[in-house]
């Protein structure tokens, strides 16, 4: 049996890439720094099985670890997010949202979801997603002047256009979510309510922003940005289907349409999906662990903590965030006042100063997604590491430098080093070599 050393190329970008992550300042709201627990389970053994099915309903022989893998995962998410059936499969967040389009809709059917390019995700029914292909997708924006989501239109292009899902869900919006008002809408167009909280389930977990339950029929998460686990998704539900339509039906039928679980669990295997990844889910279920104990609610309401400071510091030194501020783990900083379409450039010239961030659009940006003129970053990695608001303000101070001089290379090195030292204060995997 070889070991990952024989393989000299890809130990040395392992390598390096420890050591990127180690050194720089990690902003992608996106991503996280999980746990050692997280990884071994990641990397166990548990990668060599095929378990296609669910517990104690397979395919294969073999599961009796697996099985029990799997039921502590489910059990512990439950718990986690008061959620009446969970189905922790998934592979990621956008199979995930097709599964769920496929046990509740059938092609043709409407969609409402946000646009992307307004903090929507590209598989609430942006145009070149399969999203946009198999369904007919409708697409709400935020208000121009104060970049919140205007429920008043989400209610009008829901009446207009009677979606069979309404999407409350971003990839890009700094402030709380209203699901009860999102629920408001889908009952009174007898539309499903899908809650994607990809981004803030670790803040729903640690009950820093509110929970999807009881207004989501179906709530769809990732499990690797703010919860802080592997790569993956699941999906969680309520047992019963609200818009069951059981009239003219025998009892068995009838049963069979009113069980929203059980069209979950059919549409994401065999109806998405073939064989679970039971190594991730073991990741999942660890995660899960960590997510239910009181560390994990400090750590949510840090995250937050933190962005605020980043949010303060920002703007004290002339940087414009969407929606003025952020109520979460997520700054959207605008641009435009430096200029069209400079995201990029800033994204560079922030990562040339060891400060990693993703460009994006702004609302109503008047330049493309490829060339975008905002900056999206986070606070879940920093907040990691043990960063708290003074490192925060630190951060901020630094980025307003290099963002408002985004040419000057000197000022960039000399921000790397003072990243490189504050990096140090704050270590993380030191026993680990890849
Ligand atoms: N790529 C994710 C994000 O960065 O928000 C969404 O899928």
């Amino acid at each position: 049996m070889k070991t990952i050393q024989d393989d000299p190329r890809i130990y040395e970008l392992m390598r390096r890439e420890l050591t990127r992550q180690q050194t720089t300042i990690n902003l992608i709201p996106s991503e996280n720094f999980v746990s050692e627990a997280v990884l071994d389970a990641t990397g166990s053994v548990l990668t060599n099985k095929y378990s296609e099915g669910y517990p104690h309903k397979r395919y294969y022989q073999g599961q009796a670890n697996v099985d029990e893998v799997e039921t502590i995962a489910i059990e512990r998410a439950k718990r986690l997010f008061g959620a009446e059936h969970v189905n922790v499969q998934s592979y990621s967040g956008s199979p995930a949202n097709l599964a769920i389009f496929h046990a509740l809709c059938t092609p043709g059917d409407t969609i409402l979801g946000m646009r992307l390019d307004m903090g929507g995700h590209l598989t609430h029914g942006h145009k070149v997603n399969a999203s946009a292909k198999f369904f007919n997708s409708v697409q709400y924006s935020v208000n121009r002047e104060t970049g919140l989501i205007d429920m008043q239109e989400v209610r009008k292009l829901a009446r207009e256009h009677r979606p069979t899902i309404i999407i409350a869900g971003c990839t890009a919006y700094p402030q709380i979510v209203d699901f009860a008002a999102f629920r408001k809408v889908a009952e009174e167009v007898g539309a499903y309510l899908l809650a994607d909280i990809s981004h803030i389930a670790g803040l729903v977990a640690a009950g820093v922003h509110p929970s999807p339950f009881p207004h989501a029929d179906v709530v769809m998460t990732t499990t690797h940005k703010t919860l802080r686990g592997p790569r993956g998704a699941m999906i969680m539900c309520t047992k019963l289907d609200r818009l069951a339509n059981v009239e003219g039906l025998d009892e068995k039928k009838a049963a069979k349409a009113r069980n929203l679980a059980s069209k979950i669990d059919r549409a994401v295997f065999p109806g998405m999906q073939g064989g679970p990844h039971e190594n991730v889910i073991a990741a999942k279920a660890v995660a899960f662990k960590e997510a239910l104990s009181p560390e994990f609610k400090e750590y949510g309401a840090q995250i937050v903590r933190n962005a605020k400071a980043l949010a303060t510091t920002l703007q004290e030194n002339g940087i414009k965030l969407v929606t003025n501020g952020t109520e979460n783990h997520l700054l959207l900083l605008d641009l435009l006042p430096f200029g069209v379409g400079l995201g990029r450039q800033a994204a560079v010239a922030l990562e040339n100063a060891g400060i990693v961030t993703n460009c994006n659009t702004v609302p109503y940006d008047p330049s493309t997604p490829f060339k975008p003129s905002g900056v999206r970053i986070g606070t879940p990695m920093v907040t990691s590491k043990g960063m708290k608001e003074g490192e925060m303000r630190l951060i901020g101070t630094w980025m307003a430098m290099v963002i408002k001089d985004m040419k000057n290379t000197s000022l960039q090195h000399e921000i790397r080093e003072k990243v490189w030292e504050l990096c140090e204060k704050f270590p993380l995997y030191s026993e680990r070599k890849y």
